[in-house]
């Protein structure tokens, strides 16, 4: 096993509106993100992924990139960008950006350029088709609801977008598209950036001609099409002139953001002897089986086990998990597993134990590390994501009441990991002295930074203590992961190495009591109940070094 910075790593996603806003606008900011660089350095993290900073008209938060060399207005400055990366580097913490490189703005210069004079030297830099306003190219369908394909009735021309009608897809088929990605990502690497998170990076690949899509797969997917690109032919070779023109040469870190892919095509993209992406994100961690982000359901934490195990025996040592529960794409996870309050905590902590002592590098979400919930939304208009609001009118035109399709956003929507990030008891929990962007909850009376810190018995201060713990064994980095007790509700393992003590967890993966076998002679680590005797509380985790 090659030892890395970024597996040694413990990642802390921003997600920058949300964070802490610094002038009263309601909008998070780049200062606002200065301001709290202690606060990530005393909870132990070392490396901070941004969601997108850049200039943007935000139909999709930032994910709509009118110009990758500017920061957003509203988020700051070109300068409080080099203080930010400068306070970062000063607390020997990495400094990762979005890399949206999929698609790009409609407002983008090279969309409308493109737009402006289709058979001029933009006009391949996107998927524009001449037809009929009545019959798109082919039948692929938006992520974000309706067709893929977007009618520009001046030019008589067909533009193609899987997100929302404002994200024109990049076609990387033409050169100079690929030109010009690597020279942008040269640009910030050389002002010193130290990689990147790349935005559905597998999709950049279509498959030449766009083939129709299969409408069995479209139906039982969800969307149409996606065969047709979420694995497309060049996609390889296209990952390594972008490895070998940008990434190799400033020794930069990526991890790529591909739903879809599992285990063998996440070998595939990322085994070191590859050249291609160092990490990526495999999404099947995030819903049990039969079951989408939409769908009310209990999430059954025996599969997560069955997963992760299923990881940590089988993807070996050419390749590097990424870890993750959360991020700003999807509800919180605490709500998935059991909504109910009383064990809000346990389950926090219990997810916690999990992601920092398993072989691979933990992502933790902004508020992850305080067991932030879902959001208690009431109305279509506290939302403000463009995917749930076109949702819930795709569900009212399709002939649901107004309540069936509130209750389907209120389990699915992007928003609950959106709400502003609650610091302290002040209004709006001291995020904004104005009125945040999105509403958030009354909770963070209970639930902010300052109180858990303050609190030896908070999620937060779990996180820190096994975030330390993590960073002062590395046994618990690189060492082999040996599944112990997999039995129904039960998991335990074992990590080891050959220079030092085995580390020993044991997980209640359910409400109820369980029997579990403590190890002869372990000293208890960590544990996430006050008393521990007898039978294992609901979702009670330990952590035991074990004797030599
Ligand atoms: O997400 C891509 C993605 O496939 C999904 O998670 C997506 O959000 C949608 O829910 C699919 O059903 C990335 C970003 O993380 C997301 O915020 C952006 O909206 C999207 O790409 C487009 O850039
Ligand atoms: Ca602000």
């Amino acid at each position: 096993m090659l030892p890395a910075w970024w597996k040694e790593a413990v990642f802390y996603q921003i997600y920058p509106r949300s964070f802490q806003d610094s002038n009263g606008d309601g909008i998070g900011d780049l200062p606002g993100i200065i301001d709290r660089l202690d606060y990530l350095q005393e909870l132990g993290i070392t490396a901070v992924w941004l969601s997108p900073i850049y200039d943007s008209p935000n139909d999709d938060m930032g994910y709509d990139i009118r110009n990758y060399q500017k920061i957003m207005a509203e988020f700051g400055t070109m300068a409080d960008f080099d203080r930010l990366r400068d306070g970062l580097h000063a607390r020997g913490m990495k400094l990762i950006m979005d890399l949206v490189v999929n698609h790009t703005s409609d407002e983008h210069p090279w969309f409308q350029k493109a737009l402006a004079d289709p058979s001029g030297p933009f006009g391949q830099y996107y998927f524009l088709r001449p037809g009929q306003p009545d019959t798109p190219p082919n039948n692929w369908t938006s992520f974000f609801s309706g067709s893929a394909w977007r009618w520009f009735p001046e030019q008589q021309l067909w533009g193609l977008h899987l997100f929302s009608p404002k994200q024109m897809d990049l076609n990387w088929s033409y050169p100079p598209v690929r030109d010009a990605v690597c020279h942008m990502v040269n640009w910030w690497l050389d002002r010193g950036v130290d990689g990147f998170r790349l935005d559905v990076i597998n999709y950049i690949a279509k498959n030449p001609g766009l083939p129709a899509g299969d409408p069995l797969i479209g139906q039982l997917m969800g969307f149409t099409g996606v065969e047709e690109y979420f694995y497309g032919r060049h996609l390889h070779e296209y990952l390594r002139e972008l490895q070998e023109r940008s990434f190799t040469p400033h020794h930069a870190f990526s991890v790529g953001e591909t739903p879809g892919v599992g285990m063998q095509m996440s070998k595939l993209l990322t085994g070191d002897y590859r050249h291609e992406l160092d990490m990526v994100f495999d999404f099947d961690v995030l819903e049990t089986p039969g079951h989408v982000r939409w769908d009310d359901y209990r999430y059954d934490l025996n599969y997560l086990r069955d997963y992760l195990v299923d990881y940590q025996d089988h993807y070996g040592s050419h390749y590097w998990q990424a870890l993750f529960i959360e991020n700003h794409d999807n509800p919180r996870m605490i709500s998935k597993v059991n909504p109910d309050p009383q064990y809000r905590i346990a389950i926090a902590k219990l997810l916690a134990v999990i992601e920092l002592t398993l072989r691979g590098t933990p992502f933790i979400f902004q508020g992850q590390e305080l067991g932030r919930v879902n959001a208690q939304f009431h109305n279509i208009r506290d939302f403000q994501d463009v995917e749930s609001i076109n949702k819930y009118h795709e569900l009212l035109a399709a002939g649901q009441t107004e309540q069936a399709a509130l209750a389907v956003l209120l389990a699915g929507s992007r928003d609950h990991a959106r709400t502003p990030m609650p610091w302290d008891t002040t209004p709006h929990g001291g995020f904004t002295t104005g009125t945040p962007w999105l509403a958030g909850d009354d909770d963070y009376r209970q639930y902010n930074a300052y109180s858990e810190m303050a609190n030896p018995r908070s999620v937060w201060s779990t996180y820190r203590h096994l975030i330390k713990l993590r960073q002062a064994n590395p046994v618990l980095v690189y060492g082999a992961t040996d599944t112990v007790d997999r039995r129904r509700n039960a998991w335990s393992y074992i990590r080891r190495d050959d220079d030092h003590q085995p580390i020993q967890v044991l997980i209640n993966l359910s409400a109820r009591q369980k029997r579990m076998t403590i190890p002869a002679g372990g000293s208890l680590l960590y544990r996430n109940y006050p008393a521990h005797d007898g039978r294992f509380k609901a979702y009670e985790a330990r952590v035991y070094r074990l004797p030599e």
